[in-house]
């Protein structure tokens, strides 16, 4: 299998990091953004949306970070996408959650903070920022309020859910999202993801 990633990429990072926990047999293959490589014709062939990361698998290629991490789990066998009917629905709500509810008002502060001092393309946008923020807090007082009463987002046990999560609230800092001070059991989970060897190069 290839994964085509770019390390600047949380979404990529993401699947980078299951296949190592997974120890999958996957071969890493960077995409130059930079120079536009994922708008070529051949990777539009891989990924119609342009973007990283895509897994592919013999005549099989896989878009959407999360769908890459289930797929890469499933096939490894792994109990990190759970069997059972309602533990993984479980899982797939979290995930949902993590791509639309969690991602909307983190990717303001991803752009404003990140993409834009990066491209050149403004100063970052306080007004902005401070409309976003309240939602960035909300969803951390969720999953604080969920992992004071669960050690991990799914109740059957760690799944990929929880690493999908974890790649935003670990940007926290650069992204300049809020710090976990004031959410200890958010701040508990997020340490017990970061201890895995996957998160390092
Ligand atoms: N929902 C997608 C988002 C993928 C995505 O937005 N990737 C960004 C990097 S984080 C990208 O490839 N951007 C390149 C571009 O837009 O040209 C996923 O989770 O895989």
């Amino acid at each position: 299998m290839k994964l085509y990633h770019h390390p600047a990429s949380h979404n990529a990072r993401r699947a980078v990091a299951m296949a190592r926990h997974l120890s999958s047999p996957v071969d890493f293959v960077a995409v130059d953004l930079g120079a536009g490589e994922q708008r070529s014709p051949a990777y539009l062939a891989l990924n119609p949306n342009g973007k990283v990361p895509v897994l592919v698998d013999g005549d099989f290629a896989l878009w959407e970070s999360t769908a890459i991490m289930t797929y890469l789990a499933a096939k490894a066998g792994s109990p990190l996408v759970p069997t059972a009917p309602r533990d993984r629905a479980d899982m797939d709500k979290w995930i949902a959650w993590t791509g639309g509810r969690f991602a909307r008002p983190t990717d303001t502060f991803l752009f404003e903070n990140v993409i834009k001092p990066f491209f050149g393309i403004g100063a970052p946008d306080e007004a902005t920022l401070a409309r976003a923020r309240p939602d960035v807090e909300a969803c951390f007082a969720l999953l604080d309020a969920h992992l004071a009463t669960h050690p991990y987002l799914a109740a059957c046990g760690l799944t990929v859910a929880d690493f999908a999560a974890y790649v935003i609230v670990e940007a926290r800092t650069s992204w300049g999202l809020p710090s976990l001070e004031a959410y200890p059991s958010l701040a508990r989970w997020a340490a017990s993801l970061a201890a895995f060897p996957c998160w390092s190069a």
